[in-house]
Parts: structure tokens; sequence; C-alpha cells
């Protein structure tokens, strides 16, 4: 019989931060069931409302950032949330040490073509005797996290996580309820030859994205001298997991489609969190001109450029950007 590997670890790591992270993960495998449900429990689809993004809200959405509002709040281990599906932060245990800023299901857009979907987490501590309604606390630079996330419910549902001593990749065992650690220290390999981008932008894009993508297409036959493959999978989850497991280079480049939103994905619950797993498992987390992780944020839901990934390839992609 197999020794089945240990659960939870996160050796080192603080009581209540284990036990925060502990919470989160009982909303995820909720929300894991939930999607694994599909039709049959009558949350595909979108409901009439549109979010504080100004995007119409899936069904799944809403259970989703209701499950893990509720468990957080109710835990008392949060002095206060941020949810991409909240338009302002909700206040917790005024005791607390920590936030918790959260996607609840990123790549909704695949919920109803059973495509896949996670959720996305992101900790920070909370400034002492701080207000847990004034929203500037969680406005922290990604280097202060002390833990992030994702669960990614797919053909299994895994979790990667770090908690600043690398990332480590977990699988929940459905049968038991536990998440069972399945890859310790995560590695993103430093060479790579696929790339992710929506290339439907191209024509919107800044020039140094639209040369440095053109010299990827182009191949051997230009001047990479080697032929590159492609993935765009459409939820950020997906195709981190993907880089994280393999290797390559993901981004979601600023383009001129929409003025008023010159960049798609956002800092405190999708750039951060991811640049902390990939930093963490040796890869790069850029802009395109700062290191993610160095960004000073100004709004809780603010947008920001991503590069992300093998760093070889994320240092060529950073070159047309100089
Ligand atoms: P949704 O949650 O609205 O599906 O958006 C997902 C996402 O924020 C990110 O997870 C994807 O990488 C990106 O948007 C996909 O954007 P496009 O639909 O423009 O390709």
């Amino acid at each position: 019989m197999r020794r089945l590997p240990p659960v939870l670890l996160e050796d080192g790591c603080p009581h209540d931060l284990l036990s925060l992270i502990r919470t989160i993960l009982a909303a995820c495998k909720e929300i894991s069931f939930r999607v694994g449900q599909g039709a049959l429990s009558g949350v595909l689809g979108s409901t009439l409302d549109e979010n504080i993004q100004g995007e119409t809200q899936k069904k799944l959405d809403v259970l989703s950032n209701q499950l893990l509002k509720d468990i957080l709040l109710e835990s008392g281990y949060v002095k206060a949330i941020a949810s991409e599906e909240e338009p302002g932060t909700v206040a917790g245990n005024p005791d607390a040490e920590y936030i918790v800023a959260f996607d609840p299901l990123d790549g909704s857009s695949n919920i109803d073509i059973n495509s896949l979907v996670g959720t996305i987490f992101s900790v920070m501590r909370a400034p002492k005797d701080a207000d847990p309604a004034d929203p500037n606390i969680f406005l922290q630079k990604g280097d202060q996290q002390v833990a992030a996330g994702y669960v990614l419910y797919g053909p299994s549902t895994m979790l990667a996580l770090t908690t600043g001593q690398g990332t480590r990749i977990y699988t929940l065992d459905k049968t038991q309820g536990t998440f069972l650690l399945t890859q310790d220290f995560a590695k993103v390999p430093e060479h790579t030859k696929e790339f992710a981008i929506n290339t439907s932008n191209q024509r919107h894009w800044q020039p140094a994205m639209q040369n440095y993508i053109a010299d990827l297409l182009a191949g051997e036959t230009g001047p990479r001298g080697r032929n590159f493959n492609m993935r765009w999978i459409a939820a950020m989850v997906g195709d981190v997991h993907r880089v994280l497991s393999r290797g390559g280079l993901f981004t979601y480049p600023e383009d001129t489609k929409n003025p008023e939103k010159p960049y798609k994905l956002r800092l405190l619950y999708e750039a951060n969190p991811m640049a902390m797993l990939i930093e963490q498992a040796g890869g790069l987390a850029s802009t395109g001109y700062e290191r993610i992780m160095d960004i000073e944020p100004e709004q809780i839901h603010q947008r920001v450029a991503v590069i992300l990934g093998s760093k070889e390839e994320v240092e060529a992609c950073l070159s047309y950007h100089k």
C-alpha cells in the first residue's frame, strides 16, 4: 500500500495562519463539489446582476463568493476580506491578525462550457490596531503577503500554496475530504517553448508585445530560431497551473481595446498571489516594466498588466520592453 503523503504541511507556519488556510480550503471543498455537480445543482448560467467590475455575475460566482465570505467572517481569523465580487471590503473580527483578498471563481466564463475554473486567495497581515472597515489596510505590496494560493477545479481538485517556504501542490482526496501533498516544492522550468496570450487582442497591444509575440510566431524562421507552442485556457488559474507544472510564459498585457480599462487582471487577488506562487517556484512575474510584487496598490480592484512564468522567457519578453 503506497504510503499516503502528509496532509497540509507548511511547517513553521503560525497556528492561526494554518487555521485560516484550512478555513479557506473548507469553502473551496464545497465550491469543488458544486462546480463538479454542474447542471445537476442548478448553478450554471448567469444572474441578472453585474459586479463592481461591470461583469455579469454567474450564479457560481455569487455562490462561491458567499461561501468564502461567510466561512471567513464567521471563523474569527480575519479582520476583513476583499473580493472581486464585492464592491468594497467587508469588516470581520477587529482583533484578528490577517486580512484575505480573493477571486472566488476565476475563469467563470468557462463554467457553462465545463472548462477549468478556480479560486485564488492572498493573505496579508492586518496592520496593528487598524480599523477593520478601512479598505486602505489592503493596500500592501505583494511582497507583504504571508500566504498565497489557488484551488483549481479540474479533473482533479488541486491546491497550489505558498507561505514563503516554496510552492507546494496538493490534491484533494475526495473520499476523505483532505488535501494531500502530491508535489513538494514545485519548480518552474527556466526554459520553455510554450506561451499563453489571448491573440485576438493583437492589434490593441503596445508595440513591445506585438514585436515579442511576432518573433515567437516566426519560430525557426525568425530571430528566436526555434518554434513555439501556444495555449490559452481563458482562466488564469488554469494557465498558471500549466506554467507551474511544465513551464511557459503567461501574459495578459496592456491593450487599448477599452481606453478606460487598459489592463484586465486584478492586482490584489489575481496578479499578486500568482506572482508569489511563481516566484517561490523560481519563476518571474512582471508588468513588463516593474516586478508585480513591488507595486504599491492604490485601489482594491486595481488592474495590472501581467507577464509571468519561466525565468528565461520572461526575461526575453522584458528585453522587448526596454
Ligand atoms: P472571467 O473570470 O470573467 O472568466 O475572467 C477570467 C480572467 O480574469 C482570467 O482568469 C483570464 O486569464 C482572463 O480573464 C481571460 O480573459 P479573456 O476572456 O479576455 O481571454
